[in-house]
């Protein structure tokens, strides 16, 4: 298979409007995947990375992790997939092999985890480039090119009936926030619950919360048009911290009779990590940060509250093993158990793709995805 021509959006440099160029991509070496694009959404990771506030941002790059796509060809020795399949490209992949897949304990794959940060395929080289200067590559996705090369184990081949153009949300915001409450948190019938930022990840959470039977769900955002959403979903109290001259974390102790059972942050602040943090309930409660904080951002808070039986964790892809497990998520959505209808904000056409990043940073979107 010879080179190909691909129309890209490519991130020239920090905080750079992205341009629509036509690039070059080489075939899909051993154990890769040539996949097209059909659909991607554009996540708020993106615009971190793109802002220059990501210590593992490096430019030029081609974005997008949350795509949805065909398999176009592949390379030498793949076989977990073949030409015609629908398949969702994984930021986290999944090997079966390594250490981490082999724990039972995470869905943090290292398999290539170190070339994947340094924007390069696992051989160390790029597929991408323009005028012969490589492009990199951004989460092992790129998908914010037509088309675009992925190791076989960054795949999830899925129901060939689910529209890519919206499962795409489950290839990270949908499956993470539903994930991290379902599968990191394992919330309980009758837990309560706080989530902070009500964007695609906040909005998952609450969705997750429903389905887990949560007793009450608190959702929170300085942004009060995102709160309509968020009640249609479920949520059972909304509130906005600007509203009140104390500490958002007093305001839900008192709401809960002491804190709630579980809290997710869903911003990438970590001033209210801290809140999510302190707004549990003492002895038990669980704070779950899932937002991405910018380098040289740290999180503190007085060792007393972990003492007293307040505990923090993270998560990453809503601890969800891409190849194994998403593939029912999406028959989960196919079967009607949730909807993806409301995330989708707005639909662009790549080249319109920086009017996402600024609906984003206005808070009028939810998702918009972008087709090709
Ligand atoms: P988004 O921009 O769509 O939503 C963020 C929401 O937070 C907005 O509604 C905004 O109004 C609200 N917000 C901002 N500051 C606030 C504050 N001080 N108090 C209350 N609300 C506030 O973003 P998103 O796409 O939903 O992503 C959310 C975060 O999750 C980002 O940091 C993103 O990088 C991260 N993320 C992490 C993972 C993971 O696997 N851990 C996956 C996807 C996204
Ligand atoms: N590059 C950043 C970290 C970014 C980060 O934490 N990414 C999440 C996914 S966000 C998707 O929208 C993740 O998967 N983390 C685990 C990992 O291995 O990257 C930094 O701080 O260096
Ligand atoms: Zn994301
Ligand atoms: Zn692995």
């Amino acid at each position: 298979m010879q080179p190909i021509k691909t129309r890209a959006a490519v991130a020239w440099g920090p905080g750079q409007p992205l341009s629509i160029e036509e690039v070059d991509l080489m075939p899909p070496q051993q154990g890769e995947v040539l996949v097209r694009i059909i659909a991607t959404g554009v996540c708020h990771t993106d615009a971190y990375t793109l802002s220059g506030d990501d210590p593992e941002g490096i430019f030029p790059v081609i974005l997008g992790h949350e795509g949805g796509g065909i398999v176009e060809a592949v390379g030498e020795g793949v076989t977990s997939v073949a030409v015609g399949d629908h398949v969702i490209p994984l930021y986290t992949p999944e090997c079966g092999k390594c250490k981490f897949c082999l724990s039972g304990k995470t869905n943090l794959c290292q398999a290539i985890r170190a070339t994947q940060g340094k924007g390069l395929m696992p051989d160390g080289t790029s597929r991408f480039s323009k005028d012969g200067k490589p492009i990199y590559h951004y989460m092992g996705t790129s998908t914010f090119s037509e088309y675009t090369v992925l190791p076989e184990i960054s795949l999830a081949k899925i129901n060939k009936s689910a529209p890519l153009e919206k499962v795409c949300l489950l290839g990270c915001g949908v499956t993470t926030g539903m994930g991290a409450v379902m599968n990191t948190a394992k919330v309980q019938p009758g837990d309560t619950v706080a989530v902070f930022g009500l964007g695609g990840i906040g909005l998952s959470a609450i969705i997750g919360a429903v389905m887990a039977k949560a007793s009450r769900i608190i959702a929170i955002d300085i942004n009060e048009s995102k709160f309509a959403i968020a009640r249609q979903l479920g949520a059972t109290d909304v509130v906005n911290p600007k509203k009140y001259d104390k500490p958002i974390q007093e305001v839900i102790v008192e709401m809960t009779d002491g804190g709630v059972d579980f809290s997710f942050e869903c911003i990438g602040n970590v001033q209210v990590m801290r809140s999510a943090l302190e707004c549990c309930h003492k002895g038990w409660g669980e704070s779950v940060i899932i937002g991405v904080a910018g380098a040289g951002q740290e999180i503190s808070t007085r060792p007393f509250q972990l003492v007293t039986g307040r505990v923090w964790r993270g998560t990453a892809f809503g601890g969800v093993k891409g190849r194994s497990e998403l593939p029912d998520y999406v028959e989960r959505y196919l079967a009607g158990e949730f909807e993806l209808d409301t995330f989708i904000t707005h639909t662009l056409p790549l080249e319109r793709i920086n009017e996402a990043f600024d609906l984003m940073h206005e808070g009028k979107s939810i998702r918009t995805v972008i087709h090709f």
